[in-house]
C-alpha cells in the first residue's frame, strides 16, 4: 500500500463561532476520513481537541451487495499509481473464488482520487464475499438478489416518523422513535407582520389558518410548501407507476388497516396540510398558496418538537413566534400540481377527497396565473430555510401537466405550450434532472406515466432516453462512476433523482442499460465513494449516524437517538457552508470528500423529506425490477 495519511477524528470541541443555535452540542459526532468503528474510540472530555489517529484505508465498494447480473465494480484509493491485483475471496471458507488486475489507475477529477477499480462483473454467484485490492481486504458484502427488501419499508418509513401535529406512538414507531405531539398549535397560525431589519415592511393578514399536520422538512421544524411539493409528488409517482408496491399494513402506520396502499395513506397526510396553506375564498390572494410557515428563531439542537409553541399570533412582546409567509407563485403551483395528482389518484378511493383536490388544483393554477410574479426571497428572522426561486415557469408547465392528465382540458394544453417544456424534456442537459426548484421534469414524467397521446410526448420520451444516455456516459467517465459531476447541497438526491430518469428510461427502451446505471447509482451511496461510506444509516458497516436532525441527533442518553434505518444524508457538498463541515471536511480534496458524519454539519449531513423520497422511489422500483 502507499504512505498516505488517513485519520479518524473524535471531537467533542464546543463550536462558538456558530450562527444556527446551540452551538456547544454540535461537534459532537465521528469524522470519517476512512473510518473505521473497530478502531477503539478515545474518551473525550469538555473541550478536548480532536484526536487523530492513523487508520487503514478502505476498499470502496456497495456495503450491502451487489445484484447477480448488475456491474461489480469496487474502487481504492490512493494507494499507487499502478495497476494491481484484486481477488474476490468467499467469506465463509476464506477460499479465493475469482481475481483480476485493475486496469491503470484513474485521475478522479470529482474527489482529487488516485483510484484502482476492479471490475468483477463476470462473477455472479450468489454469496458473500470479501474484496481485496492492492492487499487491501473489504469486509463482508452479498451478491444477490434480495438486497433492498428492508431498505424498501425503512426509508418510506421515514415519513411517518417526522409527521408533525401527531403523537408518534410505540406500536407505530417503536419505543426508540415514540414522541409526543409536535407543533399541535400550527392549528391557528397566522401571517407575519412588521418591519424587518432591511425596513421591509409585511403586511400579515386577517386570519389564522389551521395548517396542523404535515411532515417536518428536514433536521428543523419548518414546513414548506415549495419542498413539500416535490417530496410529495415523488411518493404520489411512485404510487402511480408501482401501486402494488405498499399494500395495506405494509409501513405499520396509524393507518395500516383500512385497505388502501399504506404509501398514498402516507401521502394523504402531507397533502391535506398543503391544501390547508390554501389562502381561503374571500381574503386578497384567495386561491395563491403560502410559501411556508416556521418560527421566527431557530429551535434549539437538540430538541423534541415541543407540543405547544407560542406563536405570537397577537404581536405581543417579542418576535420568536410561529407564522406563515407570504403566498408565493412557486408554492401555489406546487399545490396545484401535487392536487391535481390527488384528484385522479383518489378518484374512485375516496371521490369526496377527489373533489376537494381538483377543486383546490383548479383555483391554485388560475391564482398562479393572476399572480405570476410573487417570488419568494429572504424571509425576516434566521428561524427557516428560504427556498427562494425567482424561475417558476417550469412549476408552470408541471401543474398545467398534472392538471391536463387529470381533466383533459384544453387551457392546460395551451398553458404547456406556453413554456419551453413541452417541446424540451427539463432535464436534458442539466447536471440533475430535477429539484425543488426545477421541477420542469416532473410533468414530463407524469405525461409519460400516465401514457399521455399527445404528439409531443414521442420527442419529449427521446429527450428524456438521451438524458439517460448523458447519465451513463457520466457514469463511465467518473472515477466512482456516479451520475453526476457537480456536488450541490444534497447531491446524493442529484444522483437518486437522476436514477427515477434512468429507470423512466429502461421503462421505455426495455434496455438494461439504464437498470444498470440505477445499480450504480446505489452503490455510490450504500459506500463505492470517495469515502468508502454509506450515506444511508443502518445499511453497510461504516453508515451515517450523526445526522442534522433536533430528534435523532444520536445522544441516546439522553433520549435523542440515533437515526433509524433507511435515512439519507444531503452528502458531499462543493460549498460547504456550516462551521462543523467548514472545520472538519476535506476541504483540500475534491468536492465529493467535503463531507462529515456530524450533527452540526447541515450543509452535509442534514436529512430530508425531498432527499429521502427519491430513495424510496429508486429502491422500491430496483427491488421489483430484481425479485419478481
Ligand atoms: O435543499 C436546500 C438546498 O437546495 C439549498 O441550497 C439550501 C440553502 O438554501 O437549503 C436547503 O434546504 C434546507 C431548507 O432551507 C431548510 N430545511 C432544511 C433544508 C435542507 O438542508
Amino acid at each position: 500500500g502507499g504512505g498516505r495519511d488517513v485519520k479518524l477524528i473524535w471531537s467533542a470541541n464546543d463550536i462558538s463561532d456558530n450562527s444556527y443555535q446551540n452551538p456547544s452540542s454540535f461537534g459532537i459526532g465521528l469524522f470519517y476520513e476512512i473510518g473505521n468503528p473497530e478502531i477503539p474510540q478515545p474518551v473525550v472530555g469538555e473541550g478536548a481537541e480532536p484526536i487523530v489517529i492513523e487508520i487503514a484505508p478502505e476498499v470502496a465498494l456497495n456495503q450491502v451487495g451487489y445484484f447477480v447480473d448488475a456491474p461489480h465494480f469496487a474502487m481504492l484509493a490512493n494507494q499507487g499509481n499502478f495497476s494491481t491485483a484484486w481477488s474476490l475471496i468467499d467469506a465463509d471458507t476464506g477460499e479465493m473464488v475469482y481475481a483480476g488486475l485493475t486496469g491503470k489507475p484513474v485521475e478522479d477529477v470529482a474527489s482529487g482520487d488516485t483510484i484502482q477499480i476492479a471490475d468483477f462483473s463476470a462473477f455472479t454467484t450468489p454469496g458473500t464475499y470479501r474484496l481485496m485490492i492492492n492487499s487491501v481486504m473489504s469486509d463482508p458484502f452479498t451478491i444477490g438478489n434480495d438486497l433492498y427488501g428492508n431498505l424498501v419499508i425503512d426509508s418510506a418509513r421515514y415519513f411517518y416518523l417526522n409527521r408533525s401535529g401527531i403523537e408518534l406512538l410505540p406500536e407505530f414507531a417503536g419505543e426508540e422513535y415514540a414522541r409526543p405531539a409536535g407543533h399541535v398549535t400550527d392549528d391557528a397560525v397566522t401571517c407575519y407582520k412588521g418591519t424587518d431589519p432591511q425596513g421591509v415592511v409585511w403586511e400579515g393578514c386577517d386570519y389564522t389558518l389551521n395548517v396542523a399536520g404535515g411532515w417536518y422538512d428536514a433536521g428543523d421544524y419548518g414546513k414548506y410548501v415549495v419542498n413539500g411539493g416535490i417530496s410529495l409528488w415523488t411518493l404520489l409517482n411512485l404510487y402511480e407507476r408501482m401501486p402494488d408496491v405498499y399494500g395495506d399494513s405494509s409501513l405499520n402506520i396509524p393507518e395500516s388497516g383500512n385497505g388502501l396502499s399504506d404509501i398514498l395513506d402516507e401521502a394523504r397526510w402531507q397533502m391535506e396540510w398543503m391544501l390547508a396553506m390554501q389562502v381561503p375564498q374571500g381574503y386578497p390572494q384567495a386561491g395563491m398558496v403560502h410559501h411556508k410557515l416556521h418560527s421566527m428563531d431557530w429551535d434549539g439542537f437538540p430538541l423534541l418538537p415541543p407540543t405547544t409553541f407560542e406563536n405570537n399570533n397577537d404581536f405581543a412582546e417579542g418576535n420568536g413566534g410561529r407564522y406563515v409567509f407570504p403566498p408565493s407563485t412557486a408554492a401555489t403551483y406546487n399545490l396545484a400540481a401535487t392536487a391535481a395528482q390527488c384528484a385522479r389518484i383518489w378518484r374512485g378511493i375516496d371521490d369526496e377527497f377527489a373533489d376537494t383536490c381538483l377543486n383546490a388544483a383548479i383555483i391554485a393554477f388560475q391564482a398562479g396565473l393572476e399572480n405570476p410574479i410573487a417570488i419568494a426571497g429572504n424571509t425576516p428572522g434566521t428561524g427557516g430555510g428560504n427556498y427562494d426561486d425567482a424561475d417558476i415557469t417550469d412549476e408552470l408547465f408541471w401543474a398545467a401537466a398534472e392538471l391536463y392528465i387529470t381533466t383533459g382540458d384544453e387551457q392546460y394544453y395551451q398553458a404547456m405550450q406556453g413554456t419551453p417544456y413541452l417541446a424540451t424534456f427539463g432535464g436534458i442537459d442539466k447536471d440533475s434532472a430535477m429539484y425543488w426548484g426545477d421541477t420542469a421534469s416532473l410533468g414530463a414524467l407524469s405525461l409519460i406515466a400516465n401514457g399521455s397521446d399527445l404528439p409531443e410526448i414521442a420527442n419529449l420520451r427521446d429527450q428524456l432516453v438521451a438524458t439517460a444516455d448523458a447519465y451513463l456516459a457520466t457514469i463511465a467517465s467518473e472515477g466512482y462512476r456516479v451520475p453526476i459531476t457537480e456536488y450541490v447541497w444534497g447531491s446524493n438526491s442529484s444522483i437518486l433523482n437522476n436514477a427515477i430518469v434512468l429507470a423512466y428510461a429502461h421503462d421505455i427502451t426495455g434496455d438494461v442499460a439504464y437498470l444498470h446505471g440505477m445499480t450504480e447509482s446505489m452503490d455510490y451511496l450504500l459506500g463505492r465513494n470517495p469515502l468508502a461510506f454509506s450515506y444511508i444509516s443502518g445499511y453497510g458497516v461504516r453508515a451515517m449516524t450523526n445526522p442534522h436532525h433536533r430528534f435523532w441527533s444520536n445522544e441516546p442518553n439522553n433520549g435523542f437517538p440515533a437515526p433509524p434505518a433507511g435515512v439519507v444524508a444531503g452528502g458531499p457538498n462543493a460549498e460547504p457552508s456550516d462551521p462543523i463541515s467548514l472545520e472538519f471536511a476535506q476541504l483540500d480534496a475534491g468536492a465529493s470528500r467535503r463531507y462529515v458524519d456530524m450533527r452540526g454539519a447541515w450543509s452535509t449531513n442534514e436529512i430530508t423529506i425531498n432527499w429521502n423520497a427519491p430513495l424510496v422511489w429508486v429502491v422500491a422500483y430496483l427491488n421489483t425490477a430484481y425479485t419478481e
